[in-house]
């Protein structure tokens, strides 16, 4: 329900919605907005032109004449207004588009305006969407687990087909929906044996059902393949990409995928990684293995969405010289220009893999004459599980500012990956969803915040953090300036808490093997060839220095170079994945490595009961439910924080000798 003073000044504008728009995505813009309304201002609207004094009116450009039609020009086919139009004889809020595409995001921004009490009688908006391209990913296999997913099992499979709960998909298209996400891949980018299926007759007609429902929501649906489907489906002896008989087969398959789904978006591939297989068996190179599948699907309008988290894990890094967080760009780097136009590569945020504080990829901005999006993790792998909190849309925005330099200064991640610095024909931002099966669908209450966050901002990543908290805080929780106060700043001072008791100035990687939930400082699965940080006796970091290390630093733009590469002006908190320093080594801020060390740990976990006593002061503000799904989970921070705390500062004490100056208790 919404406010009671806002809607006793603006239910007059709620009375009537008159929509003009009948097609698919007109009626879902009609129905989100006459539930929403019918929920928040107690009152059924009519839905015909009535004798109420004021309407909503929803119309496309042609079919409206309240408004120049010029004023569209500044639409793109996804944008909208809204306009509060008061000199026509029955006062008027106008949401028009070009498409019922840009209809359903401006019903679902009105619906915003309503939960953040904005004023409706001076209403003048236009928007469009900052990026093509905005992606939701799923790691959900086929038995129903979720690879990384902590909420549940999946909403799409169980016991390796379809689920026949489809209201819940439908729920979650029009979450997505009202966040402007518009494209998904429902399947796990690690394709198993049954998964590999999901192309063939047995479970396109499924596939199709659940296109079916995205498709209403402006969503449009892609699958995950693996690279080695003509072997395993197709009973060829080769996948090789170069090879006329495995062509064909792909675009026989494309062709069999098109008939079921005729507006399907493409594949998303993960080849030659973690065991995958791809083009290197063969000896050919990811061009030649993302081309065959973007000729096959080209004649349809498909793409190819194609990662660049490739590199070896088996690689031995004890040369200290070999190095991971190089394997993007040395792939990817030297084939720009070969890719075809609807080849774009996905590239995660950094180089390693999601973790809570590493380097931006330097890829970015690298490949002047390729498509390529963003990757983000909205699933906490590495940032606390959906147990700890952890408000990622702080660390997305840093990132999504951080200045590439690839076209001279100003040149910031946002503006390469939404396409606007090299033209790029396919832009755009992806994120691996972080939902499931539970009741709240993240899990933590407060991690749907990441969900939300992510969406608005790739949809307009100028818009600010402090905006988009705000807006989901009071869409959560209602207004109670309490309320609004004490979750805003749990959030806003969750991502800092977390790095502070977790892996210390960007070195990373310290967290138990395979599930990669809480700490072991040597115990990451991949360690075995080499420990990610190189903590010995005297010293810790991964020297990434063109001068003494493994010449990482040179993938960057010369600005972004030099600040790495030099041991005075490099970020403290990116200290240790660029160098290795001794545990005396005096960082910017004035305290040694190793007395960071120790207060990050003792401060992190004071700062995670903080969080706790924070949330309690709301025991009466908040429903019972939701207080103890917090609360609960708030508990089980802190004792994973205070293992983080005793397990790092005692495994740098015995490494180093050196004693906490503070002499607190390390055991
Ligand atoms: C889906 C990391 C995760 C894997 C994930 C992989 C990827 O290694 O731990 O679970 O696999 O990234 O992004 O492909």
């Amino acid at each position: 329900m919404a406010d009671k003073n806002w809607l006793n000044e603006n239910e007059k504008w709620l009375k009537t919605i008159v929509s003009l728009v009948d097609t698919e995505l007109g009626q879902s813009a009609k129905t989100e907005l006459y539930d929403a309304i019918t929920k928040m201002s107690g009152e059924k609207p009519t839905t015909v032109d009535s004798t109420s004094t004021h309407q909503i009116v929803l119309a496309t450009t042609e079919n409206q004449n309240l408004i120049s039609h010029q004023l569209f020009d500044r639409l793109n086919d996804e944008g909208y207004i809204i306009r509060t139009i008061t000199e026509h004889e029955k006062p008027t809020i106008l949401l028009s588009a070009k498409t019922d595409k840009g209809l359903l995001y401006a019903s679902f921004h009105f619906l915003r305006l309503i939960q953040t009490k904005q004023h409706l009688g001076s209403l003048n908006i236009v928007e469009n969407p900052k990026n093509q391209l905005r992606m939701i990913n799923h790691w959900d296999n086929m038995d129903g687990s979720i690879e990384r997913g902590y909420a549940g099992k999946s909403i799409f499979f169980e016991n390796n087909a379809f689920t026949t709960n489809l209201e819940r998909i439908k729920d979650y298209a029009r979450i997505l929906s009202s966040v402007g996400i518009n494209a998904i891949s429902i399947n796990n980018v690690n394709v198993h044996t049954v998964e590999t299926k999901l192309i063939t007759d047995e479970f396109l007609p499924d596939v199709a059902t659940v296109a079916n429902i995205f498709r209403s929501y402006g969503i449009q649906t892609f699958l995950s393949i693996n690279y080695a489907s003509p072997i395993q489906l197709g009973q060829l002896t080769t996948a090789d990409p170069l090879d006329p008989t495995v062509r064909n087969w792909w675009k026989e398959k494309a062709k069999d995928v098109y008939r079921f789904i005729p507006d399907f978006g493409g594949f998303v591939v993960k080849a030659d990684s973690e065991h995958r297989p791809g083009p290197f068996t063969y000896e050919r190179n990811h061009a030649d293995g993302s081309n065959m599948l973007a000729e096959a699907l080209e004649p349809f309008g498909g793409i190819v969405i194609w990662r660049c988290f490739v590199y070896n894990c088996m690689q031995d890094w004890r040369d200290r010289k070999t190095d991971r967080a190089r394997a993007a760009y040395d792939h990817f780097k030297p084939l720009d220009g070969q890719f075809y136009d609807n080849v774009v590569l996905q590239i995660k945020n950094g180089p390693m893999d999601f973790q809570v504080r590493e380097a931006n990829s330097p890829l970015f901005g690298a490949m002047t004459k390729t498509n390529q999006i963003l990757e983000f993790q909205v699933t906490q792998e590495y940032t606390g599980q959906q147990i700890d909190l952890c408000y990622l849309i702080s660390q997305w925005k840093e990132i999504l500012e951080f200045d590439t330099f690839a076209a001279g200064a100003g040149t910031p991640i946002k503006r390469i990956v939404d396409g606007s610095t090299f033209e790029n024909k396919i832009s755009g931002i992806a994120a691996v969803s972080n939902i499931g099966n539970d009741d709240n669908w993240t899990g933590h209450q407060l991690a749907q915040a990441n969900l939300y966050g992510y969406g608005r901002l790739i949809w307009n990543p100028d818009l600010s953090t402090e905006v988009i908290t705000d807006e989901w805080v009071r869409a959560t929780f209602g207004h109670d300036p309490e309320v609004v106060e004490h979750v805003t700043a749990m959030l806003f001072d969750s991502w800092p808490i977390y790095e502070n008791y977790t892996s210390p100035l960007g070195v990373g990687w310290m967290v138990n093997p395979n599930h990669h939930y809480g700490p072991n400082v040597d115990g990451y699965e991949y360690s075995v060839w080499g420990t990610y940080h190189f903590a010995d006796n005297e010293g810790i970091g991964v020297d990434r220095t063109v001068s003494s290390g493994t010449g990482y630093t040179a993938q960057y733009f010369k600005e972004n170079k030099e600040i790495y590469e030099s041991l005075e002006i490099c970020p403290d908190d990116l200290l240790l994945f660029f160098h290795h320093v001794p545990y005396t080594h005096k960082l910017q801020s004035g305290v040694t490595v190793i007395q960071h060390i120790y207060n990050t740990h003792f401060e992190g976990v004071e700062q995670a009961i903080g969080l706790m006593e924070r949330w309690s002061l709301l025991k009466d503000k908040v429903d019972e439910e939701r207080y103890q799904n917090v609360m609960n989970r708030l508990n089980q921070q802190i004792e994973n924080a205070k293992q983080w705390r005793d397990m790092i500062n005692t495994y740098f004490f015995r490494k180093s000798g050196i004693k906490d100056e503070k002499n607190r208790t390390i055991y």
